[in-house]
């Protein structure tokens, strides 16, 4: 017996020990522990609205919102699978709401982002306010406040929701609650919000008390014709294309704290710069089709190809590297963690560069 596999065995035979008093041996697990880069641990992932919408159609046929609560299919991580999450610190949700339908009222910690997908005139009520949504309408439900849905309109709607489920689920800090009725009375007109906090001004008393934001429809008219100013004004971040991201007017944070929100025209035959940032994300298709190479290396090699059109999904993963193609315009729709991490001094990117 050579001295090392001596030292092997009393080693094996320590951590059996010490393991009957839940303990364990940091030196066998501190590179995994502390790597020298993010190793994310989860994957690329692409839905195509294509293949997702029949599903969402046929759960319409299998279920009421009323009895399903939320009538969602779970855009679920391949790596993840049984955790509900799209990427470790995110939920995400294909959302179907029909004609006549109500999704009762309800309240919980954890804060939810909706995207428009498909679809337009239903409505989503927040403390006392409803707000009709459109394709490309992003809208918040801060933390622990009221919301229910309907829809009044003659048509499906389908959204995305983004929720910071993982998260609070980490901290185990959730609460819900029902509404005692299935929708919540109103008590203010559609628009309140909006005039009061979405014009470039604040009511002369407003105290910046909780860190939502106090608007709760960002509508896409004014995202893209925003977004066409800036491309008509200068040229594309060679990383980004033209890039924003969604604000609370009162404190210049993320409308909701824990997940930042995006919006990105890519314009005609752009191909972007390898770019990555220690934030992973979920994109949502507005406009046009693409390609994005995914955890490929700084030379623009290797990685998955995702090839995406109107109303796809796909996640990139945390410290992936990104590249975007486009041969017409597209726009593109993204939700992440980054305020959190940016709240902690961890948030990185590496540009390439660029
Ligand atoms: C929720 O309340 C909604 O209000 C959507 O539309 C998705 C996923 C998990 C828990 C609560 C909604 C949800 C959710």
């Amino acid at each position: 017996m050579t001295t090392t596999s001596t030292g092997n065995n009393a080693r094996r035979d320590f951590y059996e020990r010490i393991g009957a008093l839940s303990m364990a041996p940091l030196w066998e697990s501190m590179h995994q522990l502390v790597p020298p880069a993010p190793m994310p641990g989860y994957v690329a992932a692409h839905w195509s609205y294509e293949a997702v919408r029949p599903f969402l159609m046929e759960s319409g046929g299998l279920i009421t919102a009323k009895e399903a609560i939320r009538r969602v299919l779970i855009l679920e991580n391949p790596s993840l699978r049984g955790t509900a999450c799209a990427t470790p610190t995110l939920y995400a949700g294909l959302q179907l709401i029909l004609p006549g339908e109500v999704a009762p009222s309800h309240r919980h910690t954890q804060s939810a982002l909706r995207f428009i997908v498909e679809g337009e005139g239903a409505y989503t009520a927040v403390a006392g306010e409803r707000t009709i949504m459109r394709e490309g309408d992003f809208v918040i439900t801060p933390s622990w406040t009221w919301h229910d849905h309907g829809n009044e309109s003659s048509q499906p709607m389908v959204w995305l929701d983004g929720l910071d489920i993982p998260i609070v689920r980490m901290f185990n800090a959730g609460f819900a609650e029902n509404g005692a009725e299935d929708e919540q009375e109103v008590t203010r007109p559609e628009g309140d919000s909006d005039a009061r906090y979405a014009s470039g001004l604040l009511p002369v008393d407003h105290k910046p008390g909780r860190a939502a934001s106090p608007i709760f429809n960002y509508p896409y008219a004014r995202t893209r014709e925003a977004l066409a100013r800036m491309a008509k004004a200068g040229a594309p971040d060679p990383c980004h294309g033209h890039k924003l991201r969604y604000v609370n007017p009162a404190n210049g944070g993320a409308p909701i704290p824990t997940m930042g929100t995006f919006m990105q025209l890519l314009p005609a035959g752009f191909a972007s710069a390898p770019y990555r940032s220690t934030d992973g994300q979920v994109f949502s298709v507005v406009e046009g089709s693409g390609e994005t190479r995914i955890g490929g290396d700084a030379a623009g090699k290797g990685g998955t190809v995702v090839q995406w059109r109107k109303r796809d999904h796909f996640v990139v993963p945390s410290w992936a590297r990104v590249e975007h193609r486009v041969e017409g315009e597209a726009v593109l729709f993204s939700f992440s963690d980054r305020p959190i991490q940016e709240r902690l001094d961890l948030w990185r990117e590496d540009r390439g560069g660029k």
